[in-house]
């Protein structure tokens, strides 16, 4: 898949490679009210990484179901929309408006964007929060519901728990990392926010041990994100419990990783005794 916020919103990409060939393609987060996004400077690169401040610029629920959603009809072979609300009420509405509109396979909640409310990421931290506001959702749409989990927690066990409680149908793990990156010369941020969010191989460990962790103790479909570059990357995640992956950053640097990634997989798994990718899930040896 392609990992939000990373891929636009699907057309803009369709010049490098036919959509179809990612399992689903996830889209940039969507809120209730248009909203601009941050001040520039917006992304700093840092060794393995990428530091982002962008702020969920997006068109706003309605423009986005208007104007974008139907120029991906019969594009993907799954799509996913990602969305979030700016309080917690708004999310259930915005799922609202998604729900039942042609062409929407499946809705990715949100939970964990740290550049936004000052990085004190309120829907990623407290279970009960998180529980409430998933069955808010469920209450509202039948579709099948992913939850995207901040990596910026005690115990991120215990918020999956409550995701799954609330009706979540499975997990994306991880959103990016706080992180700060600094220009000694002027003594500022090198983000205008300050803080941002760090995702690129830098990641892919951290990720690892969040996706084990959750698997171990839960056992439910987990999506895997975080610093996949190359195929091996890709069966890391999976070994460790993630049913599939997402590409971000990396498409940054190449366009064409997904189609690769494809590609380099099949042959991977010819060259096994496997009958499917499937049979490497959750099979870390402890
Ligand atoms: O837009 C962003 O700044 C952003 C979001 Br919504 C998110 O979920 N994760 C991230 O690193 N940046």
């Amino acid at each position: 898949m392609t990992a939000s916020g990373t891929f636009g919103m699907g057309p803009e990409m369709e010049r490098f490679f036919d959509l179809k060939i990612p399992g689903a393609l996830v889209l940039k987060t969507i809120t209730l009210h248009p909203r601009i996004g941050n001040p520039p400077p917006r992304i700093a690169e840092t060794p393995g990484g990428l530091l982002n401040s962008i702020g969920l610029p997006n068109p706003g629920v309605h423009a986005f179901v208007k104007d974008q959603l139907p120029r991906l009809s019969g594009k993907a072979s799954c799509l996913i929309v990602n969305f979030a609300g700016e309080r917690e009420d708004e999310f259930a509405q915005v799922a609202a408006i998604l729900d039942g509109k042609d062409g929407i396979d499946a809705l990715e909640i949100n939970l964990s964007c740290p550049n936004v409310a000052g990085a004190r990421l309120p829907f990623s931290k407290e279970p009960a929060v998180v529980e409430r506001l998933v069955r808010s959702i469920r209450k509202v749409t039948d579709l099948p519901l992913l939850a995207k989990l901040s990596p910026n927690v005690d115990d991120i066990v215990l918020i999956a728990r409550a995701a799954m409680e609330g009706g979540a149908d499975g997990l994306t793990l991880i959103n990016t990392l706080l992180g700060l990156s600094v220009d000694w010369h002027t003594r500022r941020p090198r983000l205008a926010t300050g803080f941002g969010g760090l995702s690129g191989p830098a990641i892919k460990p951290v990720a690892l041990r969040l996706v084990h962790e959750v698997w171990r103790a839960l056992e439910v479909p987990i999506v895997g994100v975080g610093g996949v570059t190359d195929e091996n990357d890709v069966m890391e995640f999976l070994v460790a419990g993630a049913a599939a992956v997402q590409v971000g950053t990396q498409t940054f640097c190449d366009p064409m990783t997904i189609p690769r990634l494809v590609e380099k997989l099949k042959a991977l798994v010819k060259d096994t005794d496997s009958k499917s990718i499937g049979d490497f899930v959750g099979t870390l040896k402890t």
